[in-house]
């Protein structure tokens, strides 16, 4: 039942020993990320897509004259960016209210409005995911769609918790797909973290259960739960899902203590309806955009925020393991715009 399984696994989807360097993220005792560490300029590169679509360099935009020509502009870069309509508005309205109100009239101060407006729509959801040290584990669920990253931001995840010195133990809840334990496994033996898994077909909310109870019998500070990619209009799966979260209530009544749903950025606003669909289902305390780095519509943050609320605990830029930074939304906006 509890499946320690040695062999190392050859499924191109597992993480290549390049992609996973020993080092251990770029982060302060505090858990935050050092001040500067290559973690900004690893933030940047992975907007850099994004940032594109925005244009590039604003800043040459915003020396133009100051006009109703120029916010067009402007209005349509950020709905390239999959910024999305509403926080698109929101954007504008604060920059025209804030031109007109302090008669802005060069590029450097109309840059300052546009972060302004836009860190405050990202405000709201960057709140870190906190994990008290407590007797009991810290259970995380982790959802989402085929191929969104759920299996790799674990991987991740277990990395960083363990190089900030607590225990991790995995739970091998996606049955569904053939090499999808041995992909978590390869994670669990790189990090040394145990792995507990049945066999494909087995019920996923037992092998969770087990997790769960495991973690609590050996005492280990964090247990993370894979789960197999379902899309949210599956209504079976989502039944499903919603059982492996009930029965982990049955151990301990907190639990889960996080339900995070792992989205593909370059979804763009699909991943808005499934982030959407995933809370009304589970009701979801975070959220993890991954894969950035291949997209120009990493803008989609700004429409989560503004439509779902949900925390966005942290984001995926690359693929090592340091490349799954905490959310920041400061950090985020200026490195999109380029700035420094
Ligand atoms: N470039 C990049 N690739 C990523 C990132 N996160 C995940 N990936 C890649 O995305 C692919 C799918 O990742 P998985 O972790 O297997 O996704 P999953 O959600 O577990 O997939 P299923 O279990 O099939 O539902 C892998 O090739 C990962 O390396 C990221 O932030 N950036
Ligand atoms: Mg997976």
């Amino acid at each position: 039942m509890f499946g320690f399984r040695k062999k190392k696994s050859e499924e191109s989807t597992a993480p290549s020993p390049e992609t996973t360097p020993e080092a251990p993220p770029e982060t302060a005792a505090d858990g935050q990320p050092a001040r500067g560490g290559g973690w900004f300029q690893r933030l940047r590169q992975g907007l850099a897509k994004t940032g594109q679509a925005l244009g590039g360099d604003l800043k040459s935009l915003f020396r133009r004259k100051i006009d109703d020509e120029l916010f067009e502009e402007l209005e349509e870069r950020l709905l390239l960016a999959d910024v999305g309509l509403d926080a698109t508005q929101r954007i504008m309205d604060r920059i025209t209210r804030e031109v007109k109100r302090r008669e802005l009239d060069n590029a450097d101060a109309l840059m300052d409005a546009l972060e302004t407006a836009m860190v405050e729509i990202l405000e709201p959801v960057s709140r870190p995911l906190e994990i008290p040290q407590a007797e009991r584990p810290f259970s995380i669920l982790v959802v989402g769609i085929n191929g969104a990253g759920k299996t790799t931001t674990i991987g991740k995840l277990a990395h960083r918790f363990q190089a900030e010195g607590r225990s991790v133990l995995l739970a091998a809840g996606d049955t569904f797909r053939a090499a999808a334990v041995e992909q978590l496994q390869t994670w669990g033996e790189r990090n040394d973290v145990p792995v507990i898994a049945q066999g494909t077909g087995a019920d996923s909310a037992s092998v969770v259960y087990d997790g769960l109870q495991a973690a609590q019998a050996r005492k280990t500070d964090i247990l993370i739960a894979d789960t197999a990619g379902r899309l949210h209009t599956q209504t079976n799966l989502m039944d499903e899902v919603r059982k492996v979260k009930r029965v982990m209530g049955r151990l301990d009544e907190n639990a889960p203590d996080e339900v995070l749903l792992v989205v593909d950025g370059g979804t763009g606003q699909n991943a808005l309806n499934q982030a959407r669909q995933f809370h009304e289902a589970l009701g979801l305390t975070g959220i993890v955009v991954t894969k950035l780095d291949g997209t120009a519509k990493g803008g989609v943050l700004f429409a989560l925020a503004e439509q779902l609320g949900v925390p966005v605990r942290f984001i995926g830029v690359g693929e090592k393991a340091e490349d799954l930074q905490r959310f920041d939304a400061r950090a985020f906006v200026r490195a999109l715009l380029g700035k420094d």
